[in-house]
């Protein structure tokens, strides 16, 4: 049997990096596309790329967006891709509420984009569509745990945008009997989360407190309740989906849900910090209580987590919790990861980041806090 040629859009994400290196340990060829920056933007795909020159291509980057259609078009046409993982996307819920018409373009109408190329060059009997949707589709909370038949009610810009993504998916699908389903993923994180969503946030904060990089943690809404799982076990879910005999939607969850608060605690614990919270709302605060490892010694009582209202979304989304039940019985889908293993390792590879900005700092160079 010849080898899968599968294309991947936002390549160069978090679950784009975890699905490349799952299709290339599948004998998969892969093809990403990948926007142009100012700067290199392939740091979580650098391990896997070849240079242009050497023989062995079977992972290849295009440059594109999901906002021009003739792009996706000569791309598709030219890769024939048995599957296509539509993972690109304007992906930060708050960032979402300042370019909504943005999000909109690459998030929504991206996903018809990529349809519509596919129907277009007559690719409808051979290629397989994978669209990433989300949690955030089901928005204000009309029942829990959240599975695939519990209606949606989408709270942002991305989530509205989504929700057109999901929609149109099941409307090809149906229409023109197209191979395209939808993970409806709940959160999963890893050590390559983008540093700007809150777990990522926490974990390198957390790092840089305890090596006396950084004073403080501002945060926002502490309440929220997220279904955090690990990317590694959510992009074989992804595979997994399109290997089905027919195309269908399923939820990707652990159907554990956890406070952002929470994972502030188990966070700070990993480094033997313990962490208490006093306070309500915006004056909630985070204080030392003890640290039980000497090479990170912070004084009791040292406030180390407080809130900043700048951070709370104008609509929040609560409280997410999935039931994962379809694909556990359907694709024998199962997270390998708890919340536990997955703090663990996200906070054990920050410390080891800093550990060289810590250097830095000792031999007397001044480095710029550069994320929020
Ligand atoms: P990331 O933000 O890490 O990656 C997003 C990717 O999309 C990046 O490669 C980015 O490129 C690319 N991208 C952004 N805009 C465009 C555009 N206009 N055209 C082409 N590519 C673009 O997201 P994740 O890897 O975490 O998520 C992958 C997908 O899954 C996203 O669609 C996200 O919305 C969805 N999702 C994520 C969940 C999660 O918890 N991680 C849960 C449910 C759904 P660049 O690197 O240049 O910015
Ligand atoms: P989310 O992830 O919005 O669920 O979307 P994020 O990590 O940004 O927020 C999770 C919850 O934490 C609260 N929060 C903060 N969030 C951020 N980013 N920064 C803060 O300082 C902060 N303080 C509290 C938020 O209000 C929220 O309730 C992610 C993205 O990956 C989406 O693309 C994806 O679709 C969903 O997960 C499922």
């Amino acid at each position: 049997m010849s080898k899968k040629i599968a294309l991947v859009t936002g390549i160069t994400g978090q679950d784009g990096a975890y699905l490349a290196d799952l299709l290339l340990s599948k004998g998969y060829e892969v093809h990403g596309i990948k926007r142009r920056s100012s700067l290199f933007n392939t740091d979580r795909i650098d391990h896997i790329y070849h240079d242009p020159h050497d023989e062995d291509q079977r992972f290849v980057l295009h440059y594109g967006d999901l906002s021009d259609s003739t792009n996706l078009i000569r791309i598709i046409q030219q890769v024939q891709p048995d599957e296509i993982y539509n993972l690109g996307a304007m992906s930060h819920v708050k960032v979402s509420f300042d370019t909504p018409e943005y999000t909109a373009n690459a998030d929504g109408i991206g996903t018809l984009r990529i349809l519509e190329a596919v129907r277009l060059l007559n690719l409808t009997k051979k290629t397989k569509i994978y669209q990433a949707s989300t949690s955030e589709l089901y928005g204000l909370v009309q029942a829990v745990p959240q599975s695939e038949t519990t209606p949606f009610y989408p709270r942002s810009p991305y989530a509205v945008a989504k929700l057109y993504a999901y929609w149109i998916t099941v409307n090809y699908r149906e229409a023109y009997n197209m191979f395209a389903c939808n993970g409806i993923l709940f959160n999963h994180e890893s050590p390559l989360r983008g540093e700007t969503f809150v777990t990522r946030k926490i974990t390198r904060a957390v790092a840089k407190i305890a090596m006396k990089l950084q004073d403080k943690l501002y945060l926002g809404n502490l309440d929220a309740q997220r279904d955090w799982g690990h990317a590694k076990d959510y992009v074989e879910a992804m595979y997994l989906i399109l290997q089905q005999d027919i195309a269908e939607d399923f939820v990707i969850a652990t159907g554990v849900t956890t406070t952002v608060r929470e994972f502030v605690r188990l966070a700070f614990a990993e480094v033997g910090i313990e962490v208490e919270f006093k306070g309500t709302g915006e004056n909630e605060k985070g204080y030392v209580v003890k640290c039980s490892k000497p090479e990170f010694q912070l004084q009791a009582g040292a406030e180390v987590v407080s809130v900043d209202s700048k951070y709370f979304r104008p609509t929040e989304v609560e409280l997410l919790i999935g039931d994962p039940t379809k694909s556990n019985e359907k694709l024998g889908w199962k997270p390998k990861y708890d919340l536990q293993a997955l703090v663990k390792e996200m906070v054990a590879a920050d410390v080891e980041l800093f550990q060289r900005e810590k250097l830095l700092k000792d031999s007397g160079y001044q480095i710029k806090n550069q994320f929020e």
